[in-house]
């Protein structure tokens, strides 16, 4: 694309003017065209500065999401290997969903600047303004169906290491996959499995991030917040995509190799209400005990009176019967 050779050419001598006349020769297109495409780039939020006698010059990238800039950015191997971005979709996770079904490969990503139907599980409504994080990953991954669980954890493990890694910000993650500061929600995931796990072994996994939007662009009565919020500015979503991604890649190819303990270890690490008192709701009833951990296929272990039980993701919500911050 014309577009992207002249980002290219721009971003080599960023902060320096090259001449239209060089861009023309060098990329063979007249200097008309040329202006026509610095406009659509300066559209897409491209800080690029023209001037009759010296040329154009990049100043700075957009921090919203653009598939150029995000390319730049990435530096994995596998995810985000094909990425498709839509300035709007119903939900990355349902276009995903199509594109595996239609062959897509491992690590293609899906990303929507705003989904007007976002999803959480259980059919739940997932809000998805503009400026937040919505994205699902492809994963074809060499593993069984009892791990699909263990990608969730890795996931939510992968998005609080990315945020620690950009921002120096301590996320919790409140079993199973609920990213949480200060007990309000920053970010869910939401893991789906295509067709029979045991003939094409995929996996959908949506990320949904509140990044850059007031609280106020959600309703009301959600115990929510946004990365905004936290730090007072917005961010470079293109950079903390590719981070999540190399994170998430690191953590799917240590499950590949069978290292679940060392994903169990990150995972409690970062766990909040580990160790309290917590109460397990499964519809009406209600167990209470000492949240003792996570167990071998992700499933939360509490302990009661009765003796330790174990309860999957899913069927179940965790609820504090002390921390203030659940
Ligand atoms: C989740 O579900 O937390 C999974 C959310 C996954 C969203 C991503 S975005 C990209 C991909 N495409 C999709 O369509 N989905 C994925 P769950 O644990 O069920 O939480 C849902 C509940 O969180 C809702 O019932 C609300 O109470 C609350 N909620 C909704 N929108 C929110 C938001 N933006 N921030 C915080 N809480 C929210």
């Amino acid at each position: 694309m014309v577009r992207h050779d002249i980002l290219h050419l721009l971003s080599e001598h960023a902060g320096e003017y090259v001449s239209g006349e060089r861009i023309s020769q060098q990329l063979n297109v007249t200097r008309a065209a040329i202006w026509k495409q610095i406009k659509v780039l300066q559209g897409e939020g491209f800080e690029i500065e023209g001037q009759t006698r010296n040329g154009y010059r990049l100043l700075k990238c957009p921090i919203s999401l653009n598939e150029w800039v995000l390319k730049q950015s990435l530096n994995t191997t596998s995810l985000g290997c094909t990425i498709y971005l839509e300035d709007e979709l119903t939900s990355t996770n349902d276009r995903a969903k199509e594109l595996a079904r239609q062959g897509g490969v491992h690590g293609l990503t899906v990303l929507a600047k705003h989904q007007s139907s976002g999803q959480g599980r259980l059919q739940r409504q997932w809000e998805s303004p503009r400026g937040g994080l919505w994205m699902s990953v492809v994963l074809r991954p060499n593993l069984s169906l009892a791990d699909a669980s263990k990608i969730t954890l890795a996931a939510s493990v992968a998005i609080v290491d990315a945020l620690w890694e950009l921002f120096r910000l301590r996320i919790g993650i409140k079993w199973p996959n609920d990213l949480v500061i200060k007990g309000q929600k920053l970010a869910g995931i939401l893991g789906e499995v295509v067709g029979e796990w045991n003939t094409v072994q995929t996996l959908i996994l949506g990320m949904g991030i509140n990044v850059n939007f007031t609280r106020e662009q959600l309703s009301a009565p959600l115990n929510a917040t946004t990365l905004y919020e936290i730090l007072g500015y917005e961010v470079d979503l293109n950079d903390l995509t590719a981070s999540i991604l190399m994170h998430l890649e690191t953590e799917l190819m240590s499950l590949e190799r069978k290292a679940f303990e060392e994903l169990r270890l990150s995972w409690s690490e970062r766990a909040v209400g580990l160790g309290e008192e917590v109460k397990i709701l499964r519809g009406e009833q209600v167990f209470q005990g000492i949240f003792k951990g996570i167990s071998i296929d992700g499933a939360l272990l509490l302990e009661m009176k009765e003796g330790e039980q174990s309860f999957s993701a899913g069927e179940v919500q965790l609820r504090s019967t002390m921390s203030k911050y659940f």
